[in-house]
């Protein structure tokens, strides 16, 4: 059992075709959502269609020259994968000042448009994969990035993090400790770690993040990969981003089904158990078999796919 089971999961999903397009197919939609105004059909859709629409709609008025010059700058080179860019065009969409937000719309409209035409080019196919990350404080989920970001890389993939933390807005949050649990893969030339920005509300978590996973594949990252802490409402924002979500969760404590709000299980395609080594491997198989039947009493939320539950560690594997 380790990271390498959920890469084979990965790889399932890729091949069941049925939930690769339906779950896709949302995202597709989504898009075609924003470009050609045609109806959205679930929440999800709705808020990726306002957070962009809302944005593509603002009047830019005529760009200066200079505004031109950066424009151009950043768009060539996030298309080209340099990641000096796209850090600088996160940035960019992060802002609060209003022209540079206007900027950072007009930037994401040339990079919607760029991926637009490589989807044509690859026959339709999506060009990345969204993958998010949910769990309580302390899961294990850096510490699993690392090595399933390591592993992704090892097998030709480029991979983004976004880290969202709400908390980091005022105190710098976990900034620190995530990426000094993710050394290996920071220094990886195949990976691209970074903090989600957040603005402080939820609206933000969610514009920001979903922006940030524009450019990432617009910078060429097959595999984007979204930490969310456990906390409020960010992870509910974050599933409905991504294409595959896993919830990981500790073989800590005592009323571990208790402590998970229902609702997130029911978002989960995948749950881990995680640290299943040495004294909590025990442990982790009595979870993993509580959170087996716990969902088999839920809602499914996909006639093609049945969530799994699976125990890892990050440790040995
Ligand atoms: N035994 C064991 N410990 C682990 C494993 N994975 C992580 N840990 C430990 O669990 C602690 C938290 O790990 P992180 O990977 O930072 O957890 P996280 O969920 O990213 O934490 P936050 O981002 O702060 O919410 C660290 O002290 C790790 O060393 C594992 O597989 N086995
Ligand atoms: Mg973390």
């Amino acid at each position: 059992m380790g990271p390498s089971n959920v890469l084979c999961v990965l790889h399932r999903v890729r091949l069941l075709s049925p939930v690769w397009t339906v779950r896709l197919g949302r995202s597709v939609d989504c898009k075609v959502a924003l470009d050609g105004g045609r109806p959205a059909q679930c929440a999800a859709q709705q808020r990726r269609r306002y957070s962009m629409e809302s944005a593509l709609n603002q009047h830019m008025g005529e760009l200066t020259a200079r505004e031109s010059r950066v424009l151009a700058r950043l768009y060539e080179g996030l298309v080209t994968g340099q990641r000096a860019c796209l850090a600088e065009s996160i940035t960019l969409v992060e802002t609060q000042h209003p022209r540079k937000r206007q900027l950072a719309q007009a930037l994401l409209q040339r990079v919607l448009d760029h991926r637009r035409q490589q989807e044509e080019l690859s026959g339709g196919k999506p060009l990345a994969f969204r993958v998010g990350l949910s769990g309580p404080p302390g899961a294990g989920k850096s510490s699993f990035i690392e090595v399933f970001g390591k592993m992704l890389t090892g097998s030709g993939h480029k991979v983004s993090v976004l880290a969202v933390d709400p908390s980091s807005c005022t105190t710098g949050g976990s900034l620190m400790g995530d990426k000094t649990r993710m050394t290996e893969l920071s220094r990886d030339m195949q990976a691209y770690i970074r903090p989600s920005p957040t603005s402080g509300t939820l609206g933000g978590v969610t514009r920001t993040t979903n922006e940030a996973i524009v450019l990432c594949e617009g910078a060429g990252y097959d595999i984007v990969l979204v930490e969310t802490v456990g906390v409020g409402q960010s992870e509910f924002a974050v599933a409905d981003m991504v294409d595959m979500f896993v919830l990981l969760i500790p073989p800590a404590g005592g009323d571990e089904l208790q402590g998970i709000k229902r609702g997130i299980i029911e978002m989960a395609d995948l749950v881990v158990i995680t640290k299943a080594d040495g004294d909590l491997l025990v442990p982790a198989r009595k979870i993993q078999a509580e959170y087996t039947s716990a969902l088999k009493l839920l809602r499914k939320k996909s006639k093609t796919w049945n969530p799994k539950v699976t125990r890892m560690s990050s440790l040995t594997g």
